[in-house]
């Protein structure tokens, strides 16, 4: 499928226990940790965290997405029962405050006790590589899945950023784990699918990936859906932003420096079908997405209403 190609609408997906909407879905980020890139060290504390969380939610994340572990290129992992003493508290009080919460970890212990603890959904950077046991957690708890595109761990996975043709390989290898969790009992409507942007992906890999959301989104029915599977786009304060608006001399923006460059990715993203944007910054990627939302209604290929028909006469002047 190329990707001018029409894609059915994905936006508005339903997937048990998580918000549906006639638009991309926005999940906002927590980095329990003192080193993401991103934002970390700055929700390490557990009452700061809890608060940015409500605040995440109070300004329009369907989702907030909790993690304790860092991903960043060249981390080294962290022992798993500080991951859990780092997201279990956050992701408790944000549960039993009514927040939908997803847990970022490739663990399946700390997978458990964070369904246990009110999370509804398990985002897996590794896809159900990093430890066997997380794909029949999952398939036991029957909760939605994020299989995101990962070739290693984070201390070498640049090495890793070798392709020929990265549109066909990511598809390739996100079909070979999902084809190995259904095997595990995962249902595949379960499933949203994740091309792992800044994993192992150098600057144009990350490019290429975006411009072909449509592509790894029809995947559904090469593995017997009828439907695209909904996709999930990470591109939030990644390097590849920073390099693209780097300064005159060739220095990266820092990553708080790209928000306005993400609220552009998440725009398009929206309006090429994404189901999800995970971002560290709301407001901004929340009016984004019912941008998207407005452009995709008013197109050809007439998502359900996001607000108002474009063909509904305005009784209120000009608009
Ligand atoms: N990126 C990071 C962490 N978790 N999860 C998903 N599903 N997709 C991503 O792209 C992703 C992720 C690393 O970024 P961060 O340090 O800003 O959280």
């Amino acid at each position: 499928m190329s990707s001018s190609a029409v894609w059915h609408p994905v936006p508005g997906h339903q997937l048990a226990g998580l918000p549906s909407e006639p638009r991309c879905l926005v999940m906002g980020v927590i980095n329990v940790t003192p080193d993401s890139f991103s934002d970390g060290g700055e929700w390490l504390g557990t009452e700061d965290a809890i608060a940015h969380g409500l605040d995440l939610a109070a300004q329009g994340a369907d989702i907030v997405d909790v993690g304790g572990e860092s991903t960043r290129p060249g981390a080294q992992r962290i022992p798993a029962g500080e991951e859990v003493r780092r997201v279990l508290p956050v992701i408790t009080e944000l549960a039993r405050a009514g927040v939908p919460v997803s847990v970022d970890t490739m663990r399946a212990s700390v997978a458990e006790l964070a369904l246990e603890a009110g999370a509804r959904l398990v985002n897996d950077v590794s896809g159900g590589l990093a430890d066997p046991h997380m794909p029949r957690l999952v398939a036991k708890a029957a909760v939605p899945y994020v299989v995101m595109h990962w070739r290693g761990h984070s201390h070498d996975m640049n090495s890793r950023a070798t392709y020929r043709d990265v549109v066909a390989e990511v598809r390739d290898e996100l079909r070979q784990r999902v084809d190995a969790v259904v095997a595990e009992g995962v249902d595949p409507a379960m499933i949203i699918l994740d091309p792992g942007l800044g994993f192992s992906k150098l600057n144009e890999h990350n490019w290429r990936v975006l411009a072909a959301l449509p592509e790894i989104a029809s995947l559904g029915s090469a593995a017997g859906r009828s439907h695209p599977f909904p996709v999930l786009v990470g591109a939030s304060r990644k390097r590849f932003l920073g390099r693209l608006l780097a300064g005159p001399d060739g220095t990266p923006r820092p990553f708080a420096g790209s928000d306005d460059a993400t609220v552009a990715t998440t725009a398009l993203a929206a309006a090429a079908g994404a189901w999800c944007v995970r971002v560290h910054r709301v407001p901004a990627n929340a009016d984004a997405v019912r941008v998207a939302a407005a452009w995709r209604a008013a197109g050809p290929a007439g998502d359900s209403p996001a607000g108002d028909s474009p063909d509904r006469k305005s009784t209120d002047g000009p608009d």
